[in-house]
């Protein structure tokens, strides 16, 4: 054994922020529950794709849909499928519409993860982007009459990954002529319900009442702070065949979506991190984080810091600094100071995800080093 080079893994590990001291504040990953932990070991050599023969698994997966289709609120008649997180989700809601449906052309806006792009680009279905305005909204015009027929489909996020929005198909389901419609809820899925379950629940019902065919994707790997890699997508019943793929040699005979060796923990430790906390505590995480979000934005303005573009929904908060200083300097001398956020591309600015463990005195301190490299630059 190299214990040298064993030693050297944790070394060179140190030199990374840490979530705990509030360095990483751009990054949607947070650290696991201690009980999660446990139970990655338990299951480190498990094939989640191989569910009759770890047999734990395949009964694990079967709660772990349910107790996330009833939180969601999503009919016995969506089938869940674990993924590896957002983009395995985007990647599988377009084919299974390309497969079942077909689809050919999927719209979406300029503010939908960038994994959109890469799916209609994997699976040869030509895209088309809708722009939105500086907020993140979209004119519901712009979409209505990029949809013809019915080899259209549409991307909707729930909790966009540079603003927080939450884009409403409501304002347009009556136009799209019962089109097939992808809701990327990768961030907002666990967060969106405890913060305007009115809202999340409306757009829902008006979804599943509308008869058209929708999917949603979640991830249990962002706010709920489950072990990576961990997500899940729900597919209607009819269109859940074009994402069983047929092994012979495997004894459950079929696998399905896009991994064929996939973490057993993935499942069982999302399962754990929920059992953690329980709803009631996602509930309060979520609250609490989005009330920060509204408190950072608010004292940001306050102090002259910044502009924020948009009232976030999601505890996610993009503030504008480029009227203030240019982007890349404000990145770097944070990052000297060890405040890792990110790009905010839509804003002109910077993005910050109120994770769990992004606690109010982070953001004072943050706000405070924003304040310094104004001043001396
Ligand atoms: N959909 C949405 C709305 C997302 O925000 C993301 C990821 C995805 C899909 C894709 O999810 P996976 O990356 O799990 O497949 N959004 C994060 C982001 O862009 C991804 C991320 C996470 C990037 C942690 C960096 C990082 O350190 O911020």
């Amino acid at each position: 054994m190299d214990k040298d080079l064993i030693d050297w893994i944790y070394t060179v590990s140190q030199a990374d922020p840490k979530h705990e001291n509030g360095g990483v504040l751009g990054s949607m990953t947070t650290p696991p529950p201690p009980e999660a932990l446990k139970i990655v070991n338990h299951f480190i050599s498990k094939n989640l794709g191989d569910p009759h023969l770890f047999k734990s698994l395949e009964l694990i997966t079967e709660k772990l849909v349910s107790l996330t289709r009833e939180t969601l609120g999503l009919p016995p008649n969506m089938k869940g499928i674990i993924t590896s997180g957002g983009t395995e989700s985007n990647i599988l809601a377009l084919y299974s519409f390309r497969e079942s449906l077909g689809v050919k052309k999927v719209v979406l806006t300029d503010v939908a993860h960038y994994s959109v792009l890469k799916a209609s680009k994997m699976l040869n279905i030509y895209s088309e982007v809708v722009q939105t305005d500086f907020s993140g909204k979209f004119r519901p015009d712009d979409i209505s009459k990029k949809i013809h027929g019915p080899s259209d489909s549409l991307v909707m996020t729930m909790g966009t990954t540079q603003l927080g929005g939450v884009e409403d198909p409501r304002e347009i389901l009556d136009d799209l002529n019962r089109v097939p419609i992808h809701v990327d809820a990768a961030f907002g899925g666990l967060t969106f319900p405890f913060i305007n379950p009115e809202k999340f629940h409306g757009i829902l019902r008006a979804l599943i009442s509308s008869g058209t065919n929708f999917t949603i994707g979640v991830d249990f790997h962002k706010f709920l702070g489950a072990p990576i890699p961990s997500g899940i997508i729900f597919v209607p019943e009819e269109i859940y065949p074009s994402l069983s793929f047929d092994v012979n040699y495997i004894s459950s005979g079929k696998q399905f979506g896009l991994l064929g060796t996939r973490p057993g923990f993935s499942a069982a430790a999302a399962l754990a991190t929920l059992a953690y906390y329980g709803l009631d505590g996602l509930s309060k995480r979520a609250k609490l984080a989005y009330e920060n979000t509204l408190w950072f934005l608010e004292e940001a303005k306050h102090r002259g810091l910044g502009f924020p573009v948009n009232r976030p929904e999601v505890p996610i908060a993009c503030l504008s600094t480029d009227e203030l200083i240019e982007r890349e300097k404000l990145l770097e001398e944070l990052a000297k100071r060890g405040f890792f956020v990110y790009r905010g591309e839509k804003c002109r600015g910077i993005r910050v995800v109120m994770m769990p463990h992004v606690r109010k005195s982070h953001l004072q301190r943050l706000l405070k080093a924003i304040e310094e490299v104004l001043i001396s630059s």
